[in-house]
This record gives structure tokens, sequence and C-alpha cells, in this order.
């Protein structure tokens, strides 16, 4: 394994984590952060070993944002040279699921990593917002098109306009994530989720997520003949005949995720 710097790297089983380690600055997401996680990620997603993946932050912050430190100093010539944050297009191209563990900020670039994440499991005492608007600039990873996927766009035109940052509850009522547990239980219950994910056969794992995705990108009608197409593709796996086998015998499935 590669020796991180910003990011602590650990194997649960079938399930990879990544945890954001930049404590000082919030988990602020510097341009050598960006490159180690998807690194990581890019690794977890291709051993076989496994299945499904965490990113989780400290008690304090999932992440604070891009960082502004980093980020100040640059002019226009060198953000749009460099691509500046192009690093994350990365991100959308894994193919195996990954959960946000999400305790206290996720803010600006944090946010956006959380949608990025397949899905989120947020403590209650997290706190998304996108206040890019008041350091004069705007969301800059994909936070004016996925926020307004996941929460409509009133609230998404309020977080993006004010810079208002919403707790944990009124993520959840809004659809941004998954699950609000007890803080303390976040990163538990986002392995426990990802070790489910894990255990089921992997083939089915990733057409299953590429389909989910694919219905923000294309109308019903293309989505519906999409994920069709997906589910013909689940008979050509192992895993298929063996869920279905054990199903039938009242016994679990031991999936070779071929
Ligand atoms: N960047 C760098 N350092 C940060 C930071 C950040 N985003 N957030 C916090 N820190 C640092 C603070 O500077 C402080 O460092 P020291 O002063 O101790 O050296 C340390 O973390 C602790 O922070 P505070 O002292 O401020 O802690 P508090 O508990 O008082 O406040 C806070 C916590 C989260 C409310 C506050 O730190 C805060 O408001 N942070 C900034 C949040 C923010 O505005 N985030 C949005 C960042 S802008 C693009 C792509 C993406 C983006 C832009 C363009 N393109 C593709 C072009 C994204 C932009 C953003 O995300």
């Amino acid at each position: 394994m590669p020796a991180y710097t910003q990011i602590a790297v650990e194997t649960h089983g079938r399930v990879g984590l990544v945890r954001l380690d930049r404590p000082k600055a919030l988990n602020a997401l510097c341009d050598a952060l960006a490159h180690e996680l998807l690194d990581a990620l890019e690794a977890f997603d291709a051993d076989p070993g496994i299945g499904a993946m965490v990113i989780t932050g400290s008690e304090k912050a999932f992440a604070a944002g891009a960082d502004i430190k980093e980020m100040s100093a640059k002019s226009f010539g060198e953000v749009l040279a460099e691509d500046y944050l192009g690093v994350w297009d990365r991100f959308p191209r894994l193919r195996k699921p990954v959960i946000g563990a999400v305790r206290g900020f996720a803010l600006g670039g944090g946010c956006e990593l959380a949608m990025m994440c397949d899905f989120v499991i947020a403590g209650d005492d997290a706190r998304f917002g996108q206040p890019e608007i008041t350091l004069g600039v705007i969301p800059g990873m994909g936070g004016t098109q996925r926020l307004p996927h996941l929460v409509g766009r009133a609230l998404a035109m309020d977080m993006v306009l004010t810079g208002r940052m919403i707790d944990a509850a009124e993520a959840k009522a809004a659809g941004l994530v998954a699950r609000v547990v007890p803080a303390a239980n976040t990163l538990a219950e986002a392995l426990k989720a990802a070790e489910t994910i894990a255990e089921h056969n992997l083939p089915a794992v990733i057409l299953a997520k590429e389909a989910v995705h694919r219905a923000e990108e294309v109308g019903l009608a293309e989505g519906l003949r999409f994920e069709r197409r997906q589910f013909h593709a689940t008979f050509a796996t192992e895993g298929r005949a063996e869920g279905m086998a054990a199903f039938l015998e009242k016994r679990k499935p031991a999936f070779t995720h071929r």
C-alpha cells in the first residue's frame, strides 16, 4: 500500500475504508488529499477482495471544502491550465459503491464529495452547506448540479445563493442523506451497510449502481430500457444462478463475485 500522508486507509473484510486525515484544516480538500483519495479509491475499485467502500472524516468535519489557502493564491490562468480540481472527474468512474459516513461539517467541496458518494449515512451532528458564494465564488465540484437532483431546486437555490447550512434532520427530510444515526454510531453503521453490499453478487451490485446513476442522466423510457439490459446481464453472472438456487434451497448464497 502506498505511503499516504493526507488520508488513512484500512480494510474491514471486503470493505475498503478511507479516512480523510487533515484534522487541523478540518479535512479541507487540498490537491494532495484529492489525489491520494482518488488513488486509494481506485485501488479498492480494482481489488477483487473489495466489494464496497466507505469514506469518512473526523468527528468535527467530514470536509470543510476545497482548501481555501491553496486556492486563494491561484490565478485564472493557473486554475485553467492545471485543470484545478479536475482530479474529481475520476470519482464518478468508480464502479463499486461508495458510502459517505458524515459527521460534523460537510461544506463546499465536502458537501459535494458527500453527494458524489452513492449514498450518505450522517451522524445527527452533521451539517451540510455550499458556502462558496460567501467567498465570492460558486460551487465547482457538482454542487449546482447534484444538489438540485437530490433536494430539488428550491432548497438547492437557498443553499447555493445564501450559503446557509442545514443540519442532518433537514438533510434527511430533503433527500440529501439516506440515514441519520446517533453521531457515535456513524462509521459503524456505514461499515455495516458496506459489509451488507459487499456480501452481495458483485457484478449485480456494479450493474445496479450504474443503472441508478443512469436515472439522473437520461429520460424514463431510455432509463427503463437500460435497466432491462442490466437485468438481463445479471443472468450472465455466476451469482444469479447461486442466489436463486440458495433461495429455493432455503440457504445463504455463497457468491463468488463473478
Ligand atoms: N480551507 C482551508 N482551511 C480551512 C478550511 C478550508 N475550506 N476550513 C477550515 N480551515 C482551517 C481554518 O483556516 C483553521 O486553520 P488555522 O487558522 O487553525 O490554521 C482550521 O481549519 C480550523 O477552522 P476554524 O478555526 O475556522 O474552525 P471553526 O470551528 O471556528 O469553524 C467552519 C469551522 C467549518 C465553520 C469554518 O472553518 C469555515 O467556515 N470554513 C470554511 C468553509 C467553506 O467556506 N468551505 C467552502 C470552501 S470553497 C472548483 C471546485 C471546487 C470548489 C471551487 C472551485 N473548481 C473545479 C474550479 C470548491 C470550493 C470550496 O469548497
